[in-house]
């Protein structure tokens, strides 16, 4: 299922503008839903233990990002990671700050985009 895993998520990060994978009980993944309802930004939410294939998707997405854990987010089709700042070296703690500025440079695109999502 991993080749199949990783296409299916390849082809929803090129649908959905702002793609969060995410756990319902997970508290990193509430932190980051609830920055882009502050930022009034629609995000694409796939909560991974409510499907039947939810391990396997987690696995594809450890093959594309290279992390195991939840949310793991993508926008304009790019991962900018989980909800600390570990990519941009702020470490740990959730992220309005790396996320929403990735989100700022990447207003034009999703402007564009995300007239038609849903
Ligand atoms: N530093 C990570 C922590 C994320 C994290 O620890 N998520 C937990 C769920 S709350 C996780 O994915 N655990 C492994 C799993 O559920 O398979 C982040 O901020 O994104």
């Amino acid at each position: 299922m991993s080749g199949d895993a990783t296409a299916m998520i390849n082809a929803k990060n090129q649908e959905n503008p702002v793609m969060v994978y995410s756990k319902t009980y997970c508290p990193y993944c509430s932190e980051v839903k609830s920055l882009f309802g502050r930022l009034n930004v629609p995000a694409k939410v796939v909560e991974l233990d409510n499907l039947a294939d939810g391990d396997a998707i987690q696995a594809g997405l450890q093959t594309i990002t290279g992390r195991r854990t939840v949310p793991q987010v993508f926008i304009a089709g790019k991962h900018v990671g989980g909800c600390d700042g570990e990519q941009s070296g702020e470490g740990e703690h959730c992220a309005d700050t790396s996320l929403a500025r990735c989100l700022a440079s990447c207003t034009c695109q999703l402007s564009l985009q995300l007239v038609p999502f849903n």
